[in-house]
């Protein structure tokens, strides 16, 4: 058995704003103390992370001055050096300042549109010099409460020509960048426009530079809307654009939680984390979560072991399941194919297609077959629970 412990190799990374959460919600103000960006990349390396990620504002605050802002720079790059921590992803806050209170990129004041470009081209810049090779675009208040406020056909068409301009702009300064888009259904916005990571696939093909721009899925913001996330991610994953990946656990159905990894739904982050594996994602495995407000300077350390251990111990679960020899027996059973209807392969021909319509089938033999998906999944629940 695998000791658990995380290495480079598995890509596990934190956001300045995960472990840095000081545990302020609607309710209630902070219960930890803030932590600097440095002691974050120190903490990040005491239990074993391999990369930190960050907002423009998480290292450099809002209103820093350009001196300022080069010595936490430097300070920042020297903290990475000395621990061997990375940043592969960057990010811009367009969500927490006032004048973003309608969105930055959607925002009906075309002021605030050029602000917001302007705000990322900078954090881009940041994100390059810091040797960030995705850059994430999470639009918390691309969205409205009242849609008598705003064109949901304008914001749209805004939110496609600030992206276009953007790409184009990393493109020129030579930047070895990919965008990846984060979807989520509301908050801190009633409605945040592009819901889920469907529709954002969606808009991609839309773009001038489709192939530079992909996906972040969140587990937190697919199952507030209560949907799967793992066919999510498969999705994008066919799509070939899973460029980065936020774990987190959650209910369905509720406000964003940003419980640890695995917290809630160990069966469904038993098979994304199947799926990631299976199928070979190499990219971060980035935990965009925080611990509970009841937490210590301790607990978040303990959170933070906690996402990366239960990702490996579910990884080495997956494994056992792809071994197991009574679970793949009743999945070659399942998938048994004995080339009746191999000649359908292959895509349409007329040929096929009126040599289809003269088939018969036996439609109630289909429709008695008994398919066993209670024994495998019964099977599947031992191993997870640890008795098989
Ligand atoms: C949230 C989001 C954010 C983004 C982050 C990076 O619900 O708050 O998940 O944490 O991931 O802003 O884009
Ligand atoms: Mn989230
Ligand atoms: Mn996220």
């Amino acid at each position: 058995m695998s000791n658990y412990e995380p290495k480079p190799e598995h890509k596990f990374t934190f956001g300045l704003w995960t472990v840095g959460n000081v545990g302020r919600d609607p309710f209630g103000v902070e219960v930890r103390r803030a932590l600097s960006p440095v002691e974050i990349v120190h903490l990040l390396a005491e239990v074993g992370a391999w990369g930190v990620n960050f907002h423009d504002n998480d290292l450099v605050p809002i209103d820093a001055t350009s001196a300022e802002r080069d010595r936490i720079v430097a300070d920042f790059k020297r903290a990475l050096d000395d621990t061997g921590i990375v940043a592969p992803m960057a990010t811009t806050n367009l969500f927490t300042d006032p004048a973003f209170k309608d969105g930055a990129f959607t925002s009906n004041d075309p002021t605030v549109r050029a602000y917001a470009l302007q705000k990322t081209m900078r954090a881009i810049d940041l994100g390059a010099e810091l040797g960030a090779k995705v850059y994430v675009f999470w639009g918390g208040r691309e969205g409205t409460e009242t849609d008598s406020s705003k064109s949901a056909l304008d914001a749209g068409k805004r939110f496609r020509e600030a992206l276009n301009f953007l790409c184009d702009y990393a493109l020129d300064q030579g930047y070895d960048l990919k965008f990846a888009l984060e979807a989520k259904p509301n908050e801190p916005r009633s409605d945040i426009y592009l819901p889920t990571t469907g529709a954002m696939l969606g808009f991609i093909a839309t773009l001038d530079h489709p192939e530079m721009v992909g996906v972040n899925p969140e587990v937190a913001h697919e199952h507030m809307a209560g949907l799967n996330f793992m066919h999510a991610v498969a999705q994008a994953w066919d799509a070939g654009k899973l460029f980065h990946i936020d774990l987190n656990d959650q209910k369905f159905g509720r406000y964003d939680q940003d419980f640890r990894f695995g917290a809630e739904m160990i069966k469904q982050a038993f098979y994304l984390v199947k799926f990631l594996e299976d199928v070979g994602y190499d990219g971060a495995r980035h935990f965009d979560a925080h611990a509970y407000r009841t937490e210590g300077p301790e607990g978040v350390k303990a959170f933070a072991r906690g996402c990366m251990r239960t990702y490996l111990i579910l990884k080495e679960k997956a494994q056992r399941f792809n071994q197991d020899a009574e679970i793949q027996a009743l999945l070659a059973e399942i998938n048994a194919d004995d080339g009746t209807y191999s000649w359908l392969a292959g895509g349409y021909s007329a040929g096929k297609a009126a040599r289809l319509k003269g088939e018969t089938f036996d439609r109630a033999a289909l429709g008695e077959r008994d398919l066993r998906y209670e024994h495998l999944d019964q099977l599947t629940i031992e191993l997870l629970l640890g008795v098989r």
